[in-house]
């Protein structure tokens, strides 16, 4: 390749162009794509058929776009019901690859994929990675779990699909990620927000200067992250940190991801049919709407997923993007609707309180949220690192800060928590998803 090509590849990659598609050219791929895996679903799956079947459809009664909203939903239960193989439309010497995911009980559920299904996935990776700006010149230290997540090889490929130099180092050993950020020269790191902010502050504490190292672009997902930490990584490393979004059953990573402008998720429509639905009645909402995120797979062989509730709680967003891609957008994802917790009657989101203490100074992006019930009373009780200078400052800062926090807490939920200010590095720490969320109540009854 020429220098002059080289320059402009490594600012436009060429797997970008489909997030710029005339949107009747897009509309049209997305029909074409639509009625072929529906076919597939209803040919080849039982559980597919049969629901069509019910609602007395046929694959060819799909002849809009609009006509989705008459397909039948999946859930995830369908996949646990149908647990190991029951969805697959491929054989399995087509199947190249299967990962899982584990929910919170029992079974996990599992997903497959054909070779086209990898190229896909990969090209949505290579475009998620080009949109953050990462080129062939980048080193990526690939923090993501490897294994039957899908985080760690969906980052993978598409890091090498573009050419960039992956290192393959997967999630843990915190110490010898940032040997290996600051000796290797690693510009583009992958991994959970929230491993992240673990390895800035290991950092410190190994006097390695995040600022003085050539890292300049994070790629985060996995769990719900918030302005607050995006803003602690962004300034206290020289990262712009990005989201990324995606979910197993669809394909893993890669169902949409932030631009330059960071100012929501283009969705890879070609791929994957976006809508949103009330979560109560199921209806679809009226554009700008805020409900449930539903998807179907249009390019997937191997497990075609037809309207799939993810329970990730999002909107879209109106206008068009400064970058210019076509691909709608939507508004980053902050809950889901089963993380939801009733406490007191109040319908309570870990991000709302998320928010609410973050936004008080003298606060560490570490938190969790125990709920206890006695003698049939629910009690929630907020447990926060502060930084080291508040916590070494008299007592009476402390007791500031507290107060503070449960007048924010009380401000935001409408109930009034306990907040116990704790130690810097006294909450457990993750090294891929998060746990904020601690619920004793059942134990106690
Ligand atoms: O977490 C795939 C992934 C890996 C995405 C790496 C991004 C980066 P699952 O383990 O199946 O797959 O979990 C999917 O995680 O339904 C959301 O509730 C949540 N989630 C994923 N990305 C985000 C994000 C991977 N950027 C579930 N913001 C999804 C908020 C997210 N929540």
């Amino acid at each position: 390749m020429t220098e002059a090509r080289q320059a402009i590849h490594s600012r436009f990659h060429p797997a970008s162009a489909q997030d710029y598609l005339p949107a009747p050219y897009l509309r049209a791929l997305q029909l074409e794509r639509l009625q072929g895996v529906v076919r597939r679903a209803y040919d080849r799956v039982e559980l597919f058929r049969a629901r069509m079947t019910d609602r007395g459809m046929q694959p060819e009664d799909i002849r809009s776009l609009e006509d989705i909203s008459r397909l039948p939903f999946t859930v995830k239960t369908d996949l646990r019901d149908t647990y190991p193989f029951g969805l697959f439309a491929s054989p399995m010497h087509e199947i190249v690859r299967l990962h899982a995911s584990s929910g919170t009980t029992g079974k996990p559920i599992v997903v497959a994929y054909t070779k086209d299904d990898v190229d896909v996935w990969t090209n949505a990776m290579v475009r998620t990675l080009a949109s953050y700006g990462v080129t062939s010149g980048d080193i990526v230290q690939n923090a993501y779990g490897y294994g039957l997540f899908t985080g760690g090889l969906g980052f993978h490929y598409g890091a090498e699909g573009l050419g960039a130099t992956v290192i393959p180092i997967s999630g843990g050993n915190t110490d010898r990620q940032i040997m290996i950020m600051r000796d290797f020269g690693v510009t583009a790191i992958c991994s959970t927000p929230s491993y992240f902010v673990h390895m800035i502050e290991r950092a410190g504490e190994l006097g390695v200067d995040m600022n003085q190292l050539p890292l300049r672009v994070g790629m985060f997902g996995a769990e719900p992250w918030s302005e607050s930490i995006r803003r602690h990584i962004e300034s206290n490393t020289r990262i712009k940190a990005y989201d990324c979004y995606g979910l197993s059953e669809i394909t893993g990573p890669g169902v949409g991801c932030e631009c330059f402008s960071q100012k929501g998720l283009h969705i890879f429509e070609d791929h994957f049919y976006p809508e949103i639905i009330d979560p109560q009645t199921g209806k679809t909402l009226p554009e700008g709407e805020e409900g449930e995120l539903v998807l179907t797979t249009l390019s997937k062989a191997a497990m075609p997923i037809l309207r799939y509730r993810t329970r990730d709680i999002t909107a879209f967003m109106p206008g068009e993007c400064a970058c210019g891609r076509t691909l709608r957008r939507m508004r980053r994802i902050t809950r889901r609707s089963d993380d939801m917790f009733i406490i007191r009657g109040v319908n309570v989101f870990p991000s709302q309180v998320e928010a609410a203490l973050l936004a008080v100074e003298g606060t560490l992006p570490h938190y969790v949220i125990i709920l206890t019930r006695q003698h049939g009373l629910d009690d929630m009780e907020v447990q926060i690192e502060v930084t080291p200078e508040v916590f070494s400052d008299k007592i009476g800062a402390l007791e500031d800060l507290q107060g503070r926090l449960m007048h924010a807490l009380e401000h935001v939920l409408g109930i009034r928590a306990q907040v116990r200010l704790v130690e810097p590095r006294s909450i457990q720490r993750s090294e891929g998803k998060a746990k904020r969320l601690i619920d004793r109540r059942n134990l106690a009854e």
